[in-house]
């Protein structure tokens, strides 16, 4: 009992030695994030489009931040994207920053813990990963289903979920969000219909057209994010999933997070096509940067478009 009490006080001393350390605390939070987010915007936009841009932004009397979004939406059986300007103030980005301050910690501390064999078994961290997850809960509210495959710490998070509640179950506590029997790979947040945390590659789809069929049947005006890696973007049950989901019409969205990598194997020596939003000659698909929060804020205008969709 003494021994997992200790346990838990450390990952929380490290969790807080980190945001001490955080950018956020040392006040270089404004300057700091936005040479980060302008250099990441840069580098995406100059991948798209090869050329650099930078993105300009406006600020109006009433505090509101006009930005516009220098990359342009590679786009699948949609005439047109999300609006290239998008509106934010600064009370939204400190949100946002802060949000993802919080994942990269968490994920700092926890990459220290298992490697002091605190955490046993798995842990999949998902550092580089964060504005994925905080972007896309940009775009949802905690009604809609989420569903992710094992690399779920920071979705868990995005989803409300809390630090103690992560470092309990993957330190195997009762005090953890699945009663410490889960551990890194098998996160829940019930109340916030956050459905897991899966270890085997591409059950997502399948599972997140089940969630989807669900809210269809029971006539719910939500949606449900199935998220998987481009890992599992071959996978024969992703193309079953998505001819019923298509079929049936159901309210589900695709998001892919693609880091090019599944374990060990980069993308193109295994798959023949890289590209993931395109693939299907029925499923509308968007492509954009996930490294740019202010891009995944559009997201939210797939609400709009027939579903089901693709993101990535
Ligand atoms: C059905 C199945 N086959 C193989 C594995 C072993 N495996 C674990 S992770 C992984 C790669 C997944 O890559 P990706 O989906 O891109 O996820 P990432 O690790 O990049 O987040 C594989 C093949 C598995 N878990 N399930
Ligand atoms: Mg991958």
């Amino acid at each position: 009992m003494n021994g997992s009490k200790s346990m838990l006080k450390l990952a929380a001393a490290a969790l807080s030695k980190g945001l001490q350390e955080s950018p956020l605390k040392s006040g270089l939070a404004e300057k700091g994030n936005f040479c980060r987010t302008v250099f990441l915007t840069r580098r995406y936009s100059a991948e798209c489009s090869g050329k650099e841009t930078n993105p300009t932004s406006k600020k109006s009397d009433s505090g509101e931040i006009d930005v516009e979004i220098p990359v342009k939406f590679d786009l699948h059986l949609l005439e047109s994207g999300p609006s290239q300007v998008t509106t934010t103030n600064k009370e939204e980005l400190m949100k946002i920053y802060t949000d993802m301050q919080i994942i990269r910690r968490a994920e700092i501390a926890a990459d220290m813990l298992f490697k002091s064999q605190m955490i046993r078994g798995f842990c999949h961290l998902y550092d580089g990963q964060e504005a994925v997850s905080v972007g896309l809960e940009r775009a949802l509210s905690y009604d809609d289903n989420v569903i992710t495959a094992y690399r779920d710490h920071g979705i868990f998070l995005g989803r409300g979920g809390t630090v103690f509640e992560l470092f309990s179950e993957l330190m195997g506590k009762r005090t953890g969000c699945a009663l410490g029997k889960g551990g890194s790979m098998h996160l829940y947040h019930r109340e916030h219909n956050f459905w897991g945390g899966w270890g085997i590659v591409g059950t997502t789809p399948p599972l997140g057209a089940g969630l989807a069929f669900g809210q269809k049947y029971e006539k719910k005006p939500n949606v449900t994010a199935a998220i998987y890696g481009d890992g599992a973007g071959n996978q024969g049950q992703l193309f079953e999933a998505q001819n019923l989901a298509a079929l049936w019409n159901l309210p589900l969205i695709l998001v892919i997070e693609n880091n090019h990598f599944g374990m060990g194997t980069a993308e193109w020596r295994s798959s023949k096509k890289t590209t993931h939003y395109d693939r299907v000659s029925y499923i509308p698909g968007i492509k954009m940067g996930w490294m740019c929060l202010l891009l995944e804020k559009h997201s939210s205008s797939v609400r709009n478009i027939v579903f089901p969709a693709r993101v990535r």
